[in-house]
């Protein structure tokens, strides 16, 4: 059964259930009572005046209206400015309040396509895990990475008060904390696309679990374990082949087999990739290894090592963080921008490498640096 009791507040909006859904329904409840008192201000006068001016008899003339008034003028001009700029403000601190910084979140990348939403978790092994449902945990920061493999879909989570265009060829991002647990709630909160992206977009739903604090790991290990599990009881020769896959080669020869003999099997597994081996296969089968090291060596181009978050500076003094849009553009388009100190010699990719071919590459360049930044933890 559903808890809402329809009181003004959630008759008009989902309940707030993240730090930022206050920002998001305060200024829309100050645009509800702003534009109430005006239509009621008006309609008040406008009846007043209706009774009060109303011709009386037929001899009644119109008198002449003036053509200035200061005052009036001042009048409707000031008040609606300081209005605007108030909805301004509101506005712009509730949108730097989820634009995509938060200390130690939780990254889930957020894949939208006609007509299905997918949600990309890390394990701490480095395998990916897609479930078509988000899981958070409650009170913890997280960062959504969104992108489209389509068309323009839009991701909204009313109880969240967030919404994000997940667009094809760019990362975007939004952040914000869950504060309410699906167990509170009743259950798990609605998640839409509000963009319209074809004949099945009223289709593209989803819902979010919020789970209670500790037991977002539990779940995520349940999720990534759930496909080898079930490969590890139905075919135990083939799970003590998959632990000894180090190669992506093998991987994919490992999959072609699985879905060969056990396609049921396979779709289950298949859920589990490993998008920095890709790229690590990619960087040397792709010719990225002829102009790149991945030690800090300077070679025709710079040292993919150390490259992820780092700052970039270009040949025209312009500045940018090396985050998954700067990666993305330095692959298609490596032109726009020349890293200083180098020249512009690289190749554009375009056309060339496919999405998740690109963001193999960014999670390989990413894990390059994780490598590092483990190595540097070591005695
Ligand atoms: C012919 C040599 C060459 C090849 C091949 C090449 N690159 Fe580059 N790359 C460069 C040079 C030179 C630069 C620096 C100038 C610039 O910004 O375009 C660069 C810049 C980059 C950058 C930005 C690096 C930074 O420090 O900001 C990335 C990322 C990148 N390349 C990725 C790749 C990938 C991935 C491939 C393979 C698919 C590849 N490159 C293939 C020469 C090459
Ligand atoms: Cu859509």
């Amino acid at each position: 059964m559903s808890p809402y009791i329809p009181t003004l507040a959630n008759w008009l909006m989902a309940p707030e259930a993240s730090d930022v859904a206050g920002d998001v329904h305060g200024l829309y409840y100050f645009l509800v009572y702003v534009s109430g008192f005006f239509f009621l201000a008006i309609i008040a006068l406008m009846v007043v005046f209706t009774l009060k001016y109303r011709r009386r008899s037929p001899k009644d003339k119109a008198q002449k209206t003036p053509t200035h008034h200061y005052g009036l003028e001042a009048a409707w001009s000031i008040p609606p400015l300081v209005i605007v700029i108030v909805v301004f403000v509101l506005g712009l601190k509730g949108f730097i309040g989820m634009s995509g910084r938060r200390a130690n979140a939780l990254e889930v990348k957020v894949n939208a396509w006609q007509w299905n939403w997918e949600f990309v978790y890390t394990t701490p092994e480095g395998v990916e895990v897609r479930v078509p449902e988000l899981h958070l945990e409650v009170d913890r920061p997280v960062v959504l990475t969104l992108n489209s493999q389509d068309v323009i879909h839009s991701l909204w989570i009313p109880a969240f008060g967030v919404k994000r265009d997940a667009v094809p060829g760019r990362y975007n991002k939004i952040a914000f904390t869950p504060t309410v647990t699906s167990a509170e709630h009743g259950s798990p909160f609605p998640l839409l696309c509000t963009e319209y992206c074809g004949t099945q977009h009223s289709t593209m739903l989803s819902t979010v679990t919020v789970h209670e604090r500790g037991m977002f790991e539990v779940w995520l290990k349940e999720a990534s374990k759930a496909p080898l599990d079930e490969l590890q009881k139905q075919a135990p020769e083939l799970y003590a082949q998959y632990l000894k896959i180090t190669t992506n080669e093998q991987f994919q020869q490992f999959m072609d087999a699985l879905k060969a003999d056990n396609p049921e099997l396979h779709e289950k597994v298949d859920k589990l990739q490993r998008p920095a081996l890709v790229g690590a296969e990619l960087y040397t089968a792709k010719g990225c290894a002829q102009c790149h090291s991945t030690d800090g060596t300077r070679l025709t181009g710079p040292s993919l090592k150390g490259l992820w978050g780092a700052k970039r500076v270009f040949t025209d003094g312009a500045e940018a963080e090396a985050d998954e849009n700067y990666i993305r553009s330095a692959i298609v388009n490596p032109m726009e921008t020349i890293v200083s100190t180098y020249q512009g010699v690289m190749p554009s990719y375009q056309g060339k490498l496919s999405d998740p071919q690109i963001d193999a590459f960014i999670a390989y360049i990413r894990s390059l640096d994780e490598a590092a930044e483990q190595d540097n933890n070591q005695p």
